[in-house]
């Protein structure tokens, strides 16, 4: 391709409102256009990257055995309604009405369209496990959109569905394209972690999200230095066994603590360590009430309560609400004299400790000396805190350390919940009606080309890999107004595109200093120069990545291509 003949609208500032390092190169090198909030024009060299990403997607699907299909964008209210969804999603889920005032959604994701189409398609046992994937515009309307093509309002997904007869079938399904996301992504060379995730409110099981490794990314990642374990911070399970205080039972003691809220202020206070100190949170947990207790120096975390107690929702009470029925303030409420009715769980340190001190239940009081079973009463001990950096990893294996990652990927074992309330069923082969279960896939193709790019830059721009590079080669001639120098790039264009090796021809009559300004921030993987040295038949080329330049001649410039291309 000619650049002249192309659009590549570089920009020589950091556009003002661009905060991380591919959102601000996708649109310096010109891959990008903002058109509205969260919504993004792909520029002929975006459009090019989005089709390498989308080759490799298309590829490894191919080989996992997965079809390609293509559903609507826009999907009628009814199927939302169906499931719930209509409902339960709020503001996030783009709504429009036709002119008949009949009621729409912009498409955020493609479950209840898919297994309503399965559902009247596929009734028997024999048309089962079926795999499909779809690669289309999404539309969800964030709160917050912004990073650039890392959390748009419009995005390009790769979605894929599973459906089974078995539990078993899904387990393999979910383990194959397991297999299949680890080589796209390896292919996209991202350094990323598979890591365990939460399957959230919506009666799922197993998830794994595919975390590409960047300091803007939104999530912590707990991962272990010497092993493959990996969790969402939120997942990651406390292995520690804690050795019971062997400390002799003191007498229980009320005592003032005028102002100290805070663990941290009240064991500043006692002069006495953190880890002494019992933290006390109330949670509305579904209908009920349970008041939470975690050593003073670890923080609750509401996803494990959830889990342990099998519940659906899990929040903070309300300042009111505490006081009303704890009769103190928030920073003094404690698990002895709890009102009949509320339940006290424990995260399992607590159950090790002896003579803690803990709140009151009445406002700037504590006690010290406090132990469970004597004075106050635990319903059920169980993981309820936060991972920390230096824990053991839970697997046995090493210590764990914190990482940010961006999601690219999710693999997820939904069960049967869309299946029932779309009446995806089948006879099995006693001709009894059961229902599918299913599973589902999904990869950012949009947001895995930032995350690319977050990994592969450097001060001039943007670093290529090969793989997904809009163009392995950028050909540059210095002077173009010099004939041997316009006449020998024009040559090298017309050969390479005939060997099919891609190039990017920057012909345009502009100063050399400013095309490989250009160049550098575009990002291509080799460079060719044509320069004062055409004269005797010799190129330079320079390596994006290492930045190695050599020369070369012409007769022997497609065998070195090859050898660097392959
Ligand atoms: C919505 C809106 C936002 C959403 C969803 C639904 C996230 C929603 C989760 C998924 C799960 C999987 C298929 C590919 C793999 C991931 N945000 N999710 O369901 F209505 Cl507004 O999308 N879907």
């Amino acid at each position: 391709m000619r650049h002249s003949q192309t659009l590549i609208p570089t920009l020589k500032e950091i556009p003002a409102d661009a905060d991380i390092k591919s959102h601000q190169l996708l649109l310096r090198a010109g891959y990008i256009r903002q058109t509205a909030s969260g919504v993004y024009s792909f520029l002929p060299l975006g459009n090019k990257v989005l089709q390498k990403v989308e080759a490799i997607v298309r590829e490894e699907m191919d080989k996992a055995g997965v079809a390609e299909m293509l559903m609507p964008a826009l999907q009628a209210a009814e199927l939302w309604k169906k499931t719930g969804r209509w409902y339960k999603m709020g503001g996030e889920l783009m709504r429009l009405h036709d002119r008949h005032d009949r009621e729409f959604a912009l498409g955020p994701t493609h479950e209840e369209v898919i297994t309503t189409l399965i559902a009247d398609e596929v009734k028997s046992y024999k048309r089962l496990p079926l795999s499909i994937y779809q690669i289309q515009t999404k539309f969800r309307d964030e709160q917050r959109p912004r990073f650039g093509l890392l959390r748009g309002r419009e995005f390009i997904m790769k979605d894929g569905y599973s459906f089974h007869a078995t539990a078993e079938s899904l387990d393999e399904a979910y383990e194959n394209m397991y297999q299949a996301y680890t080589k796209i992504f390896t292919r996209c060379n991202l350094n990323f972690r598979p890591v365990i995730a939460d399957s959230g409110a919506m009666g799922g099981k197993d998830t794994h999200e595919f975390m590409a490794l960047s300091e803007v990314g939104e999530d912590t990642i707990a991962y272990s230095d010497q092993s493959d374990f990996a969790a969402n911070i939120e997942m990651a399970e406390v292995n520690i066994t804690y050795p019971p205080s062997e400390e002799p039972l003191k007498e229980l003691e009320l005592i003032d603590t005028p102002g100290q809220k805070t663990m941290v202020e009240v064991s500043a206070f006692l002069q006495l360590p953190l880890e002494q100190g019992v933290k006390s949170l109330l949670f509305k947990v579904d209908e009920r009430f349970v008041l939470v207790l975690a050593r003073g120096d670890r923080d609750i975390n509401d996803i494990k309560l959830r889990h342990a107690l099998g519940a659906k929702e899990v929040e903070l009470a309300s300042v009111e609400e505490t006081k009303e029925l704890l009769q103190a303030e928030v920073g003094s409420i404690g698990p002895v004299n709890v009102p009949e009715g509320i339940e006290v769980v424990a995260d399992h340190a607590i159950a090790a400790m002896r003579n803690l001190y803990c709140g009151a239940n009445q406002t700037d009081k504590h006690y010290l000396n406090a132990n469970a079973d004597r004075d106050f009463h635990v319903d059920g001990y169980y993981d309820l805190c936060f991972i920390k950096e230096g824990d053991p990893s839970p697997d046995g294996k090493g210590t764990i350390q914190f990482a940010k990652g961006i999601e690219v990927g999710q693999v997820f074992k939904l069960g049967q919940f869309y299946a029932e309330k779309l009446g995806a069923q089948y006879l099995n082969e006693q001709g009894k009606q059961e229902i599918m279960t299913m599973g589902c896939y999904g990869i950012g193709i949009s947001r895995t080309v930032a995350a690319i790019v977050e990994q592969h830059h450097d001060e001039d721009g943007i670093i290529w890999p090969m793989e997904v590079a809009p163009y392995l080669t950028h050909l540059i001639a210095v002077n173009p107004k010099k004939e041997e120098q316009s006449a020998l790039a024009e040559q090298i264009y017309v050969e390479l595109q005939e060997a099919n090796i891609s190039v990017l021809y920057d012909d345009r009559q502009e100063r050399p200093g400013l095309k490989f300004k250009d160049s550098d921030l575009i990002g291509l993987p080799v460079r060719i120069t044509v320069g004062k040295a055409a004269s005797e038949g010799y190129v330079e080329c320079k390596l994006r990545e290492s930045g190695e330049q050599f020369d070369v001649h012409i007769s022997e410039l497609q065998d070195k291509l090859k050898e660097l291309l392959s």
